[in-house]
């Protein structure tokens, strides 16, 4: 006996853009996702958190995903999950995934009943599914929820022929610049270390006898993700009582897009612009981001962004994005960042921008308390403290 699993995450359905075009698309490559499930009869869907883009969805959005889990539950597809980051409001326990967790639309591997305190440790039971053992941790929305890891200990069923562990964060494996966890606080034990979180796709991770994967997001959801990932899709996992058989990466429809790059050194706004207009070619509904680098001669500020903009979708682009972080002038400088983690960014950042050593503390306070959704009391005292002195 065999059997077939798709791994994907990061489906982001809402809002991700201001353009009901690209959010349509982003649906288009979830329901895409879901035909190849049926027509190519695979068993069940592990989706590494983030089905939504918010965790307070439109009831548009609500329905489109509650009628394509629909499809799947008609051919008793079953679809395992874990809240993502996005699919939780901020300061909020419950996600959105618990509501279709109740409705029998899909499994949230991190409710409560998977889940027992005893002391100071965590114990995280999960499902044994056509002999896969599959268990899963939600994502977070602030620093103290890694917390977990540290006391986590999983009763996995020894008897499946494969488990397979869910989470969403981005682990050192990847690099320590955007790191939310070390790689080694991952149980041990797993087969298949269903990833989501980072939007970009990496396979065979090695850890602990088993392999970590990455799926990436299913539709391009910002311009750096349109510039610097080539492809889309999700991995088509089959197993038998060996365990895994094999792994492929499925990809998925995304528009094509054209990603154009311009120096401006040595030009004025004028020669620049026309530049920019030459390179662009009539379409049928391209993604198209403009990288401009380098020095203008004159004021950056000249250049009419806006009007590039409305060049571009008279041609028939349907996303334009125009990228001026590394154009400067004359007169500005542009800010150069060393550090490699978030909080040193930060520092850096502000200090490069002039403020007091006070100001960027209160800038920490604040950071984290968006992402704790507490200690307001603390920013006041501190906000207080920092205007009283100066
Ligand atoms: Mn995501």
């Amino acid at each position: 006996m065999a059997y077939k699993f798709i791994h994907t995450g990061d489906t982001h359905i809402g809002n991700a853009y201001k353009d009901k075009q690209r959010n349509d698309d982003i649906k288009r490559a979830f329901s895409e996702l879901i035909d190849y499930a049926i027509d190519s009869k695979v068993d069940f869907i592990v989706h590494s958190g983030d089905v939504f883009d918010n965790g307070s969805p439109e009831i548009s959005d609500l329905l489109f995903v509650t009628d394509q889990l629909h499809r799947l539950k008609e051919k008793n597809i079953k679809f395992f999950t874990v809240p993502g980051s996005h699919d939780v409001g901020i300061g909020e326990e419950l996600s959105i995934i618990d509501l279709f967790d109740r409705n029998g639309l899909l499994i949230n591997l991190n409710s409560s009943k998977y889940i027992r305190k005893e002391g100071e440790r965590v114990h995280l039971s999960g499902v044994t599914y056509l002999n896969a053992f599959i268990a899963g941790v939600r994502g977070k929305r602030s620093r103290a929820e890694d917390e977990i890891f540290k006391v986590l200990d999983v009763d996995i069923d020894k008897s499946a022929w494969i488990k397979i562990f869910v989470f969403h964060h981005t682990v050192s494996a990847l690099g320590e610049t955007f790191k939310d966890l070390d790689t080694e606080s991952l149980p041990k034990g797993f087969d298949y270390y269903a990833a989501g979180h980072w939007h970009g796709h990496k396979d065979n991770i090695p850890y602990d006898g088993g392999i970590i994967q990455y799926p990436g997001s299913t539709e391009y959801l910002d311009e750096k993700e349109i510039v610097s990932n080539p492809n889309r899709g999700f991995y088509v996992v089959d197993y038998s009582e060996g365990g895994i058989s094999s792994i492929k990466y499925q990809l998925l429809k995304t528009r094509d897009k054209d990603i154009v790059y311009v120096s401006a050194d040595g030009k004025d706004q004028k020669q620049l612009k026309t530049e920019i207009l030459s390179k662009f070619k009539p379409n049928d509904g391209k993604l198209l981001v403009v990288v401009i680098e380098g020095k203008i001669k004159g004021k950056r500020s000249e250049l009419d962004i806006q009007d590039i903009k409305s060049s571009a979708k008279a041609l028939g682009y349907s996303y334009v994005s125009v990228n001026t972080s590394r154009l400067s002038d004359s007169e500005s400088g542009i800010t150069q960042i060393e550090s490699e983690n978030i909080s040193d960014i930060e520092n850096e950042f502000l200090s490069a921008k002039g403020y007091s050593k006070k100001e960027i503390e209160l800038a920490h306070l604040i950071i984290d308390s968006v992402e704790n959704g507490k200690d307001l009391a603390e920013v006041k005292r501190k906000a207080v403290d920092i205007y009283d002195n100066q």
